[in-house]
């Protein structure tokens, strides 16, 4: 009341809802005016802040809040009623005639679409200091993942376009969402390197807030401990994707634009691209409303998995079950081992990849309901350490649920094996106490963009489609320490194994096209054994579909697996070429270069860094490896016309 006469009317308004919200720890200990009067302001232009970035207001998140946190506690399954099945979707062989037609078709329909990359997750378990789409997608060439995204979305542009008999060439629409934790770098990344070739104007950063932090299970708002005039705040989830979308208006913009398909896709999976045009080629194909991307999923592996959900009254949805949340739902409705692997050696439940395809029109309709708000969920629960629950693991297995007393123990620990066996980020909060009313730690609502279809009606033509592991999903998510804890037969999804899958998929997508590609060989980088095939890399304007491959493949060609090869340039052709070492071939786009011969050198090898040596750069501990370029031909084609390299 003392420090009223400081504060604007709006700011009073603020105050009383606080009040009234129960929130009156607040203000408790704030002194007479005089004594810090600006932190008093900023404080409420934080919560000004706070208020107008959620849908519904301050007043709505704790109201919301109070609702999951009483769910929580009382044991309440988001899932009570629903029985999930195994639900049948598309699923794709790669290079047989059904995926070549789809990868034409998707490619013709790019020039209608437009790409959301969600990109505001800090990686707490990769660790990594930088943003995440700066990391090299692989060492050879040493592109990062963002040039990566933005080359291959022109190369799409072109191709569409291409294809299109006298249609006038679109600019496909780039968003990225960011938040305070990767704005500024994105951008500086951005504009450093000329937005990697993509016109500014094509390219929007879209920012999503953070929401308050809360205590206990009344929703009392979280006070930082390093700043008492300021409210604590967290990432609310990749979720807020939707409501940041349809708040910008671009939906509307590019609905005018004549535009059908927005894709949605997450920060460091380098063979995302691969997938994507026979993906999109399913969705206009099937007429899907939503079309989720995803690939065998080995069991508790952490990716989520999609499941047809039937509730008691009827109702059903394919959705995505997240992967903490799969096992219990699945031993909770009949299925006492969980989540399991079936005799394909993978869990029955396909896993999503967070690769979305959504159709313009429906999704514009739908969030004129929602507002782009999507269901949240708060998730406090015990945690283990992971070395002692990792032993448990072991005597789980051996006894059996439950088996050998302490039940309690045993029952927690088998909750927690999912978060295990594939290390999730820091732990969610803990409650105190048995009591179950505050938390040891502070946590806030979360919401994900993959449960957009969760408020869809049941007419909604909701689908998915699944590919090859090899060829769609390589995400770098782990730290080295943690994914060499991984085991064996599961992905370790770090930056060794996410390197080695773009060469792998290269190499098979080459074998594939008529090369003949000598096997991998087994290496041990940072604690994991990994294949390790010829170091294949090309541009996405080489080649986007498996129709590009096969055009610039010809002759009889071969290559020895300490090989690297790395293509970059468009018109590069490769007849009864033999490499056995590193070739380099640069080109301008009017260079047709025809590249035949033996190749003989003594090539770049991969020599082991250990991820505790802090003298080598981040990027470099993180994989486990450095190139040592030791000998290559290399050659660069700067000028137009027609060259032949016959080594
Ligand atoms: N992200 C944001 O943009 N904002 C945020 O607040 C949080 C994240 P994680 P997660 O495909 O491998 C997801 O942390 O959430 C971005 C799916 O839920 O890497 O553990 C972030 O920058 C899961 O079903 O993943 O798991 C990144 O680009 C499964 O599909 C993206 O969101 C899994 O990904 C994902 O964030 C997967």
């Amino acid at each position: 009341r003392n420090n009223l006469s400081l504060l604007s009317p709006d700011q009073i308004e603020l105050g009383k809802m606080l009040l009234e919200m129960g929130q009156i720890h607040l203000f408790e200990h704030w002194p007479e005016p005089g004594v810090d009067d600006e932190q008093k302001c900023a404080f409420f232009d934080q919560v000004a802040r706070l208020n107008s970035s959620y849908p519904g207001g301050l007043a709505s998140y704790i109201n919301t809040a109070r609702e999951l946190l009483a769910d929580s506690k009382a044991g309440k399954n988001p899932f009570d009623g629903f029985t999930p099945s195994v639900p049948s979707g598309e699923s794709l062989t790669f290079g047989d005639n059904n995926f070549i037609q789809f990868e034409e078709t998707g490619v013709r329909e790019m020039q209608n679409a437009a790409f959301v990359l969600v990109a505001g997750g800090l990686g707490e378990r990769l660790g990594y200091n930088g943003i995440k789409v700066a990391l090299p997608r692989e060492s050879s060439s040493g592109t990062c993942y963002l040039q990566h995204y933005i080359e291959s979305i022109l190369a799409l542009q072109d191709a569409s376009s291409r294809l299109v008999e006298g249609g006038s060439p679109k600019q496909i629409p780039f968003v990225i969402m960011t938040s305070d934790d990767t704005h500024a770098r994105t951008l500086e990344l951005l504009e450093s390197n000329s937005y990697f070739g993509m016109n500014p104007t094509q390219v929007k950063l879209l920012k999503q807030e953070k929401v308050a932090c809360l205590d206990d299970n009344d929703a009392r708002l979280a006070v930082d401990p390093h700043n008492k005039y300021v409210i604590q705040t967290k990432p609310h989830g990749h979720g807020d994707v939707h409501s940041l979308l349809y708040s910008s208006g671009l939906l509307n913009i590019w609905r005018h634009a004549g535009l059908r398909w927005v894709l949605f896709f997450q920060d460091t999976n380098g063979l995302l691209f691969k997938a994507i045009p026979a993906a999109l080629g399913v969705s206009a194909t099937k007429q899907y409303h939503v079309n989720s991307l995803a690939v065998p999923r080995k069991a508790k592996e952490a990716i989520g998995g999609i499941a047809k959900l039937t509730h008691t009254d009827g109702r059903t949805m394919v959705i995505n079950v997240e992967y903490n949340q799969l096992d219990p739902l699945l031993r909770a409705t009949g299925y006492p081992d969980g989540d399991v692997n079936c005799e394909t050696g993978y869990s029955p439940f396909p896993g999503n990849i967070n690769q979305l395809i959504l159709e313009l029109g429906p999704y514009i309709e739908e969030l004129t309901k929602t507002g782009g708000a999507i269901q949240e969920f708060v998730n406090p629960k015990q945690r283990i350490d992971p070395t002692i629950a990792q032993a448990v693991v072991v005597v789980i297995e051996v006894l059996g649920e439950g088996g050998g007393g302490g039940e309690t123990l045993f029952e927690m620990m088998a909750k927690e094996r999912d978060c295990i066996i594939n290390p999730r980020p820091p732990p969610p909060t803990t409650y105190k106490d048995a009591s179950k009313t505050s938390f040891k730690s502070s946590t806030r609502l979360e919401c994900m963009m993959q449960d957009y279809p969760k408020t869809l009606p049941p007419t909604a033509r909701v689908g998915f489609t699944v590919m090859d592991i090899w060829l769609a999903y390589a995400p770098v998510k782990n730290n080295p320490e943690d994914a060499a804890k991984v085991p064996k037969g599961n992905p370790y999804h770090s930056a060794t194994s996410g390197e080695m899958a773009v060469y792998r998929a290269n190499s098979l997508i080459l074998k594939k096209a008529g090369f003949k590609v000598d096997d991998p060989v087994l290496q041990v980088f940072n604690g994991q054994e990994v294949e390790v095939w010829p170091r294949v890399t090309w541009k996405p304007k080489w080649a986007l579909t498996f129709a590009d491959v096969t055009s610039k493949v010809s002759g009889s060609c071969s290559i020895s697996q300490k090989s690297t090869l790395v293509i970059n340039g468009s018109n590069i052709f490769l007849e009864d070429l033999s490499l056995d070492g590193a070739l380099v071939i640069n080109s301008v786009k009017d260079a047709e270069v025809k590249v035949g011969g033996s190749v003989q050198n003594k090539g770049w090898i991969l020599e082991n860094v250990d991820y505790k040596d802090t003298l080598a750069p981040e990027e470099i501990r993180t994989r486990g490896f450095r190139i040592n370029k030791v000998e290559q031909l290399e050659k660069t084609y700067n000028e137009p016309g027609k060259f032949c390299l016959k080594a």
